[in-house]
């Protein structure tokens, strides 16, 4: 059920003014630390954050699709390692279940996702399976009530605070390709798991990705999510889903940059005047703005199809892929307006650079929303 419009305007007010009041002070500790502070994720699970996307008779919020995106283009106002805290439990390392689980796995999870008590996160991609997804080598074979699992899950956000791995692994090894692949909800504490160091990185400091390593780990049957051959599936909607949740943070870390070039143009004097007053300055602010407004209208154009029931992996693929190159170049068009001031680390504008670089990469690659978008356009038509 959607909110009522003041409900859901002061939710937006209020993950605004957490954004403005507690996130942007702290970026640069956080990017510095490498860890976002404890205070910083108790005021998450006290505003509920953890929870937007899951039902509400599981201790959620139980946001629509278009109010959750309206929610990431706030978060996105600020460090993406913020969001990062929350977004496995959003998205991708929950939703797996909230789609495909059964009734008991609900009830035993989602209300501690909801409340960020518990994290899960998403063990899909491999050393050698990232764009392939569907070449995964971990194996789960069946023994009895249990499957022995064995592999390793690489690039694995929040790994290293998980109480819960969606995972994606072979049930059938003799199926090499999508329908040999089954998902599971693996509670993070069984024997043979091991996660690995946090893995150093371009940018998003404060977020962290591991190595999650099965050896031997025995899985009760019970922990299947959906049917047996269907992980693939399972996955692929994840990430449909995930794909509009990361375009929301692009169309906000956008809008924030946009924001900080026009407040350092009005400010900054060059040649005896504002460099606002530049055509060549107004010309880049200009394509942002448009490029930003256009990002924003196709995220919430294919949340409202998704929320009403429409098949959006098309629509999906060109939003993820339109809006993360979009805040790489308004990102970059940021640096350039700031000039030397872009480059230091004072004004954080280099970090932003850095930190949206990943958008194109995960949750499927610009090369990999291309092939879905060509794919499902042919389908269409042939
Ligand atoms: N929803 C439901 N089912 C889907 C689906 C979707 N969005 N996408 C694919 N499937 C199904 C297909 O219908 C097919 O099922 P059938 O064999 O029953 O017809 C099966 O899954 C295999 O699909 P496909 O043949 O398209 O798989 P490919 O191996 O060609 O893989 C890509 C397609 C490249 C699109 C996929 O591997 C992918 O998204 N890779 C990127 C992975 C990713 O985002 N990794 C990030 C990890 S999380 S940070």
């Amino acid at each position: 059920m959607p909110l009522d419009i003041e409900t859901r305007n002061e939710l937006i007010a209020t993950v605004r003014r957490f954004v403005s009041e507690r996130l942007v002070p702290n970026e640069d500790k956080t990017a510095r630390d490498d860890l976002v502070p404890d205070a910083i994720v108790a005021e998450m699970r006290e505003l509920g954050l953890f929870g937007i996307s899951i039902p509400t008779e599981y201790g959620g919020l139980g946001l629509t699709m278009e109010e959750e995106v309206l929610v990431c283009i706030e978060l996105g106002q600020t460090s993406p390692a913020f969001r990062s805290t929350i977004g496995t439990n959003v998205g991708i390392g929950s939703q797996g279940l909230v789609m495909f689980g059964r009734e008991d796995q609900k009830r035993e999870w989602l209300p501690k996702l909801a409340s960020g008590e518990a994290i899960a996160s998403f063990c899909l991609t491999e050393p050698g399976a990232g764009s392939d997804a569907a070449s995964l080598r971990t194996t789960a074979i069946r023994k009895g009530d249990h499957f022995v699992v064995n592999g390793t899950k690489r690039y694995i956000t929040n790994a290293n605070k998980a109480s819960v791995f969606t995972l994606m692994a072979r049930t059938d090894p003799a199926n090499k390709g999508a329908g040999g692949i089954t998902a599971f909800f693996v509670p993070a504490n069984l024997k043979g798991i091991t996660i690995g160091k946090p893995d150093r990185k371009m940018g998003q400091q404060g977020a962290h990705i591991c190595d999650v390593i099965f050896e031997d780990c025995h899985v009760p049957a019970s922990c299947m999510l959906g049917q047996e051959g269907q992980g693939f599936r399972v996955a692929m909607q994840v990430l449909d889903r995930g794909r509009l949740h990361i375009s929301a943070v692009c169309v906000g870390v956008s809008e924030r940059l946009i924001r900080d070039a026009v407040k350092y143009a009005l400010e900054r004097d060059q040649f005896g005047q504002k460099i606002a007053e530049f055509q060549l300055i107004q010309a880049m602010l200009a394509d942002s703005k448009t490029e930003s407004y256009a990002a924003r209208c196709m995220v919430l154009d294919a949340a409202r199809k998704r929320d009403a029931g429409d098949n959006v992996t098309m629509e999906a693929a060109c939003t993820k892929y339109f809006a993360s190159e979009m805040v790489g170049r308004v990102a970059d068009r940021a640096v350039q307006i700031f000039g030397g001031a872009g480059y230091v680390t004072d004004y954080g504008v280099e970090r932003f650079y850095r930190d949206v670089r990943i958008f194109r990469i995960y949750e499927g690659t610009s090369q990999v929303q291309q092939l879905v978008i060509a794919k499902n356009l042919l389908k269409s038509m042939g």
